[in-house]
């Protein structure tokens, strides 16, 4: 690719229609314009992604070393994880990182996802599902749990809006956190050209959720959490409602495995999954994305029948805050991808072009880079129908929609329940608050032979 001139005439370029801009815009362009780092952008123009052969990478990959459902493990059994990660978090030595900076676009809901309503009778958004089971581990464990949840400049504003209206969801206002993850401009896929998607506005995206790491660290979370004696976070994506926020079990595989990342997978349902591939190339565990998996590799049989390649990332994750730290200092940090996209911008002449074709590069960063990065890394696998039941599509998709998601915790409440000596007949919905019971062993405690007949909502 052509390389931009330097940044100061590029930064004079981008400041072309000055003069026909207000005061109020042009200190909007010229903020945007500081929070560029125009030698980086120089250097990713001039550098090009990495080309991976995924052919050549797929063919030497092979499933990870994982803690397997049912199976011990061979660094503790499951009762000596679940005693150390509640030990962890009665210590207090735990927050939350939720991520919810990416759009609905694919959901069709024009908020942001966090609020999307998923209770199937609460109508509870999923901001507040989190929430609410944040609150019963607190409570369970008699410990205050930061959540630190980053939003993008798209979801920034209407989300502190949404927590503020709706009493931080229940949440101390000490304890959430919300932070901005940064932005990447797009460039001209010939020249490098930093766009302007209007005259006073440059066509900034989302970072990527990778940009999670410099945006801790940029807005003193890392810091934060230190000073608060914070050692782990447990990561998970705001759009999947099953998610086990602070699972002890997880959190307790990570200690006793002295883990820096620890990734929670489940069995791929199909080979053309659209998860992320956790497989493990020349002993180090990493992230194939479904994007770049070979069809071929996909289908890969094992010899028990099974996918070769099972692991199904569900982007689940305890980080060591000391590793999240340690990537900050590394002056490469995590790899920019590229995607090519189609970028609306304003031309030379100052008219708005909308491209027929992908016209600009984006630059965003993956979470899941992180674990190549990691000298210690272990993989966990979770049951599907009590882990991850995420809402991507709109209805009428085959899978993960938002009527996926009510029916998978319906069928969770159910399985607790009926487990607990109750009846519920097909039909009746039984909703759950985790404030009623937050898992299986505490409807126990609460149930024996009742009998629902009617939609109910337990809490
Ligand atoms: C992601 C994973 C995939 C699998 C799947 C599970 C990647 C690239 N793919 O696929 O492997 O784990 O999830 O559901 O990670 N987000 C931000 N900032 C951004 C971009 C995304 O906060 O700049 C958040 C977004 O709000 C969402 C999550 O990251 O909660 C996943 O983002 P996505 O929907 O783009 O990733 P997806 O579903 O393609």
């Amino acid at each position: 690719m052509q390389v931009m001139e330097s940044p100061q005439s590029e930064q004079l370029r981008l400041r072309r229609f000055a003069s026909e801009l207000s005061p109020s815009e042009l200190a909007r362009l010229e903020e945007q314009i500081a929070g560029i780092d125009f030698e980086l952008i120089e250097k990713l123009n001039r550098s090009e992604d990495a080309k991976v052969d995924w052919e050549e990478l797929a063919a030497r990959a092979i499933a990870p070393p994982a803690v397997r459902l049912g199976e011990e493990a061979e660094f503790g059994t499951a009762t000596e994880a679940r005693q150390r990660g509640e030990e962890a978090l009665r210590a207090g030595k735990v927050a939350v990182i939720l991520v919810a900076g990416g759009q609905g676009t694919r959901l069709g809901f024009d908020k942001p996802k966090g609020m999307f309503p998923i209770g199937p009778l609460s109508d509870r958004s999923l901001f507040q599902i989190h929430s609410d089971r944040l609150a019963a581990v607190m409570h369970r464990y008699n410990v205050s749990i930061p959540m630190f949840v980053m939003t993008s400049p798209a979801t920034d504003r209407t989300t502190r809006e949404y927590f503020e209206a709706n009493d931080n969801c229940g949440l101390a206002p000490e304890q959430l956190r919300v932070f901005r993850q940064g932005t990447m401009p797009a460039v001209d896929d010939q020249t490098g050209e930093v766009l302007l998607a209007e005259k006073s506005c440059i066509a900034l995206s989302p970072d990527g959720h990778g940009g999670l790491v410099a945006a801790l660290e940029k807005n003193g979370c890392l810091a934060e959490a230190q000073a608060a004696g914070i050692e782990y976070f447990f990561y998970a994506q705001v759009d999947n409602p099953l998610v086990q926020l602070c699972d002890p079990e997880l959190i307790g595989y990570h200690l006793l495995a002295e883990s820096q990342l620890t990734t929670q997978v489940v069995q791929k349902r199909f080979a053309a999954e659209k998860v992320g591939n956790v497989v493990s190339v020349d002993g180090k565990v990493q992230i194939i994305e479904y994007s770049d998996l070979p069809v071929e590799a996909s289908e890969r049989v094992g010899a028990n029948g099974e996918l070769e390649l099972w692991a199904g990332n569900i982007a689940v994750h305890v980080f060591n805050r000391q590793f999240l730290q340690s990537v900050v200092e590394d002056v490469d940090g995590l790899p920019f991808h590229r995607a090519h996209k189609k970028v609306p911008f304003v031309d030379q002449s100052g008219e708005l072009v909308q491209p027929e074709e992908p016209n600009a590069i984006k630059f965003e960063r993956f979470v899941f880079d992180l674990l190549p990065l990691a000298d210690r890394a272990i993989v966990v696998e979770g049951d599907p129908a009590k882990v991850f039941a995420p809402v991507k599509n709109a209805e009428g998709a085959p899978v993960d929609t938002a009527t996926h998601a009510k029916a998978a915790q319906l069928a969770l409440f159910r399985e607790w329940l009926v487990d607990a000596g109750a009846t519920v007949p097909e039909g009746v919905q039984v909703e759950i608050h985790p404030s009623w019971a937050l898992d299986a062993s505490e409807v126990r405690e609460k149930i024996n032979s009742i009998v629902f007949e009617t939609d109910t909502y337990l809490r």
